[in-house]
């Protein structure tokens, strides 16, 4: 992959190979270029795994299948990739679930803070019959929703102040931080919740806003934050884990249609098994990722249990505002599928 000029690379852990491409070859059904936009750069998770579902497409379909994924929000942001998606001028896309709540109200779900208190809570969920649910949900909007991954555990990043409590974000005498958020109500609300100054903006405008000082800070996992440089402009780290964010792989309906069904039947599987691997990835980076950020300089505030359960306390108030509007009865679901798995 070229790197993209000026923008020094993170190397990247010592990542699994994918698993190697099996099953049945698929029948001839035509030639098809299928072109994707993601918002993170070539070493991301994001990236590999997208490279990984072209790699089984092409091979599956002997060539016939091929995908060009564009990185770096070069083809758009979130938001405005699934709307090309929607009208059919892009085929792909590898979004957060958050910006995705305009189509499925019921994605805010994954929002709530500290609702997957483990990895392996929220892969439990998104293999879940709820979660598929949400990628069903989508049918008609113009998105054909194929699977969940992992973006990750969202950690707090500013330009000011290390930050250990709620305090240190509302900044009582201080002010408050401004932090970015996604373009998504209930990030909105936590940290309105918290005393920050939230504003919602597009992750591919983010970089230049922490340059210029627009913002303080905002928050992704830690590997978005390395494989983005967003340590260049970010002094301080807070491991506040305080929302987990999927990402959902999807397809323009459009685009779909016009496959032959034995190419949709690949599609889908070859979503699922690079899925699977996004999240093996995005698992082995996590730490790692982190462990490099300080090494570049970056100031890393581990919180203990207490700090987190002030976190936890303080907002609250965003379970009382938005739990009725997201529905109690789903997230009752999902507190019982995140129960079997702690119960284990
Ligand atoms: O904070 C963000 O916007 C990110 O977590 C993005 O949702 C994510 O990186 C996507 O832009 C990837 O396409």
């Amino acid at each position: 992959a070229t790197l993209t000029l000026g923008m020094a690379h993170a190397q990247t852990p010592d990542l699994s190979e994918p698993p190697a491409i099996d099953g049945e070859m698929v029948g001839d059904h035509g030639s098809h270029t299928i072109r994707m936009g993601i918002g993170l750069a070539e070493t991301s998770p994001q990236y590999l795994s997208s490279q990984y579902f072209a790699d089984i497409l092409a091979e599956r379909s002997d060539g016939r299948l091929t995908v060009n994924v564009f990185p770096n929000s070069q083809l758009g942001d979130d938001v405005q990739m699934m709307e090309m998606m929607q009208t059919g001028t892009l085929d792909m896309s590898y979004p957060s679930s958050s910006p995705a709540t305009t189509y499925v109200p019921e994605l805010a779900a994954f929002d709530l803070p500290f609702l997957l208190p483990t990895r392996e809570a929220a892969v439990a969920v998104m293999n879940s019959d709820v979660a598929q649910g949400m990628l069903d949900a989508f049918d008609g909007s113009g998105i054909k929703a194929l699977a969940f991954s992992e973006n990750g555990y969202r950690q707090l990043s500013n330009s000011v102040r290390p930050v250990e409590t709620p305090e240190d974000v509302g900044g009582l005498d201080m002010g408050g931080l401004t932090i970015r958020t996604m373009e998504n109500p209930v990030h909105l609300s936590i940290w309105e919740t918290l005393g920050a100054n939230p504003t919602p903006m597009a992750f591919g405008e983010l970089f230049s806003a922490m340059e210029q000082g627009v913002v303080d800070g905002q928050e992704n996992p830690w590997s978005t934050i390395l494989t983005s440089n967003f340590h260049e402009v970010q002094e301080y780290g807070s491991e506040t884990r305080h929302v987990y964010t999927p990402f959902i792989l999807m397809m323009s309906e459009r685009t779909w249609d016009d496959l032959h069904p034995e190419y949709q039947e690949l599609v889908q599987e070859a979503a699922r098994k690079s899925a699977a691997y996004e999240i093996q990835l995005a698992t082995e980076y996590d730490d790692w990722a982190r462990n490099q950020l300080e090494e570049r300089g970056m100031q890393i505030t581990r919180l203990n249990d207490e700090q987190i359960a002030a976190f936890q306390e303080a907002v609250q108030p965003v379970y009382d505002e938005w739990a009725p509007e997201i529905g109690e009865d789903l997230i009752a679901d999902i507190r019982e599928i995140v129960d079997e798995t702690m119960n284990d």
